[in-house]
This record gives structure tokens, C-alpha cells and sequence, in this order.
């Protein structure tokens, strides 16, 4: 639907990717629930094979319901094209196995979510490729890192779980400064293309965990890679094929596409009743330090105004108390649920050390700047009024 191109961001998360299907003609493209394809001859099958002709083959090669996802991503991404997988994690393995081997180097931010600094830190690793990890948020500490055989660049923006803000455009250049073929990746989750376009700002390829945001409710584990189109065409025929057969459902892709119709009303109003949260949270006399990006007193807040139309949902804190307390205070709410994940429409909340970054040793996570006591809230779409009087009842609870 390149007609559309030139479209708004609303009209794009609904229209881009649909299916039209002449004669019966439904609005919302049908679940495509199929493991493979029918060749009218052997003769067109290999073809497909032989990738001479267009048309699906088996869905683990690609499925309609996958392409609508891919297309609409892609398209509000800025880029060339896209491919889904089973699960945030399953899009990053595919883009990074795709790109390296034996002998190669990563260049990796020192706080990631959990799995993904697992699989970098003790997955990769034991087939031979070498990773550095350091703070991209200091000045001359990428470019420090930077070798002869680094093939990928890779970091989250606003990190998980510190909301620890990284100048895309900066890293992008000192990257590709050094060596132009370097990738540079860049982790989008916690913003979607309706709060930052990473492409647009000189990254090579953007990656998703759409079990958030893009999903939006909580129902579907999912992942996404944008990129050129040589490179996603890689992905699929190798990464995804050969390497992880990380392959999401037609089913979940139909969910995903059926909740971003609606990504640019939910995004503004997670940013809204976030920035009421963080700003009721910042005046709290219990409270330490509050972590958003959208406070003047968050330490890359211009940064963060640079590259982002909003400052999104992700919302940390560090009590004036001991991690103990903290836990108690997690134990204590009532609207706000104490679960992993984010992006949903209900406010959730968690301890990262011991869940979502528990791949972390306590050293590692002190190294990288992240107080163990951190609590994590995900921002939901309720009344903003009663996500503040949860918090303010879970605080007299545990504090009187
Ligand atoms: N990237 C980011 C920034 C994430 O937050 C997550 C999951 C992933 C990738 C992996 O995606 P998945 O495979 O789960 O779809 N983050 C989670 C979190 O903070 N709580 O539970 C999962």
C-alpha cells in the first residue's frame, strides 16, 4: 500500500499490511491458520523454492498474517521492511545470528532487559563471539569499545528497567564513523515508532518485543525486526529458517494487528497519565529518586526531548528505604499488579532484581548504576486519579 505512504500515523497503524481478498472481501484480514501452502505443480513449487516466484510456501517461510504485521511495523518505523517473531527474544537471536559468526565482535549498552544481556553475555558467547558491554550514555565509552571485527552495535533506548536515555543519532554516527558496515540496533519497545523512529536517526535496524506496546493487551508474546529489505530477506531465509525458527502464529499475528489499530491513542495516554504518576511520585516524601524520562531532573532529559514525541508509559523509582521495605511496598498494591511485562493496559509492577533483570549478578547491576532496590511500574490505561490513590494506599500501608 505505498500509496499510503504519505498518510498520517493513525491512518497507517489501521490500513497499512491489511488483506484485500476480492469477492468475499472481509474488513479485518482473516486468520490465516495454515502450516503450509498448496503448488498447483511441482514445477511452481520449486519456483517458490527457488525464490523465482512470489507466494507463499510454509508458514515458517512466511504467513499473510506475519506480512500484515511486518508491513504495518515497518511502514511507521520508516523502513524498508519487516519480519515477526514468536517473541521479542526470538527477533533478536534471528537479527543477531544473522549477522555474526566465529570470531566476530558486539558492542552492547550495559543494561538491557534481562534476556537479552543473558543471551549476549552467556548465550553468544560460547560460540566464539565476543562481547563488550559499556555505558553508551558516556561520553567516549562506545568508541572505546569499537574493534577491526565489530559487526554489530546494539543498545535499548530508554533502557529497561532505569530508563537510562541513549543519544541514537550520537552512536549512530560514531559507529558508522568507525566502519559504515557496523549495525547499529536499536531495541524500540518501550517507545514503538509513535514515540521515536530510530531509522530515522541513523540506525540500521530497529527491534521489537510486541508482547508490549504494539500488542497492547497483554495477550500475545511477539517480536518484530525492521531493516533494509536485503537484510530482512536474510532474517527470514537464514535467521529465522535455519537459525531460531522463532515463528510466530497467524493467530497472534492477527491479535497484533488488531491491537495496533488503536498504538497512537493508547501511546498518548500511557505518556499522560505516566507523567501525572512520575510527577506525583517525584513530590512523595517516601521516594528517593524517580526515573522518567519527561522529569527535568532525569539526567538526559534533553536527550530524551531530542529524539522522542512523548516520553512513554516505564516509570522507576528508589525508595528512602531499604530493598526489604521496597518489597513490601510491591506486596501492598491493590489496582496496580505485581507481574513481569509491560505495555499492557493495566498498570503493573515489579522488582527487576529479582525478576526481570535477575540474569544480572547484584555486582553486575551495581556496576551498571542500578540500585537493587529499583521498583519498575508500567503505566496503564486506567484513570490516572486511581493509579495514584493505589499508590498513595500502598504507601500509608507499608510507611502509615
Ligand atoms: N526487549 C525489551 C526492551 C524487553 O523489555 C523485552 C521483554 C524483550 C526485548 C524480550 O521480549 P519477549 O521475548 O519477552 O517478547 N521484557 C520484559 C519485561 O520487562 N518484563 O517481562 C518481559
Amino acid at each position: 500500500m505505498s500509496s499510503k505512504k504519505k498518510l498520517g500515523f493513525a491512518t497507517r497503524q489501521i490500513h497499512e499490511g491489511n488483506l484485500h481478498i476480492p469477492g468475499i472481501a472481509p474488513l479485518a484480514t482473516p486468520i490465516f491458520q495454515t502450516s503450509t501452502f498448496i503448488f498447483d505443480s511441482t514445477a511452481q513449487g520449486a519456483k517458490r523454492f527457488a525464490g523465482e516466484e512470489e507466494g507463499y510456501i510454509y508458514t515458517r517461510l512466511g504467513n499473510p498474517n506475519a506480512a500484515q504485521v511486518a508491513q504495518k511495523v515497518a511502514d511507521l518505523e520508516n523502513g524498508e521492511a519487516g519480519l515477526v517473531a514468536a517473541s521479542g527474544i526470538g527477533a533478536i537471536t534471528t537479527a543477531i545470528w544473522t549477522l555474526v559468526k566465529a570470531g566476530d565482535h558486539i558492542v552492547a549498552d550495559d543494561m538491557l532487559y534481562g534476556c537479552t544481556f543473558a543471551y549476549l553475555k552467556h548465550g553468544i558467547s560460547r560460540f566464539g563471539v565476543d562481547v563488550t558491554f559499556v555505558d553508551f550514555s558516556q561520553p567516549g565509552a562506545l568508541k572505546s569499545a569499537l574493534r577491526e571485527n565489530t559487526k554489530v552495535v546494539y543498545f535499548e533506548t530508554p533502557c529497561n528497567p532505569n530508563l537510562k536515555i541513549i543519544d541514537i543519532e550520537e552512536v549512530a554516527k560514531q559507529a558508522h564513523e568507525y566502519n559504515k558496515d557496523i549495525t547499529v540496533m536499536v531495541d524500540n519497545t518501550f517507545c514503538t515508532p509513535y514515540l521515536q523512529r530510530p531509522l530515522d536517526l541513523g540506525a540500521d535496524v530497529v527491534i521489537h518485543s510486541a508482547t508490549k506496546y504494539l500488542n497492547g493487551h497483554g495477550d500475545v508474546i511477539a517480536g518484530v525486526i525492521v531493516g533494509k529489505k536485503d537484510f530482512i530477506n536474510e532474517c527470514n531465509l537464514f535467521g529465522m529458517k535455519d537459525m531460531t525458527g522463532s515463528v510466530i502464529g497467524p493467530f497472534e499475528s492477527f491479535l497484533i494487528a488488531r491491537g495496533m489499530k488503536t498504538l497512537d491513542i493508547r501511546m498518548k495516554r500511557h505518556c499522560e497519565n505516566a507523567m501525572k504518576v512520575a510527577k506525583y511520585l517525584e513530590a512523595h516524601p517516601m521516594v528517593e529518586t524517580v526515573y522518567y524520562p519527561g522529569l527535568e531532573s532525569h539526567p538526559q532529559h534533553d536527550i530524551a526531548k531530542k529524539q522522542m514525541d512523548g516520553f512513554g508509559g516505564m516509570i522507576a523509582i528508589i525508595l528512602k528505604a531499604s530493598r526489604e521495605k521496597s518489597e513490601e511496598l510491591l506486596n501492598a498494591f491493590e489496582l496496580c499488579t505485581l507481574a513481569v511485562s509491560l505495555g499492557d493496559a493495566e498498570t503493573l509492577v515489579e522488582h527487576p532484581a529479582s525478576m526481570t533483570h535477575s540474569t544480572y549478578t547484584e555486582e553486575e547491576l551495581l556496576a551498571c548504576g542500578l540500585n537493587p532496590a529499583m521498583i519498575r511500574f508500567s503505566i496503564g490505561l486506567e484513570d490516572p486519579e486511581d493509579i495514584i490513590q493505589d499508590i498513595e494506599n500502598a504507601f500509608k500501608k507499608v510507611f502509615g
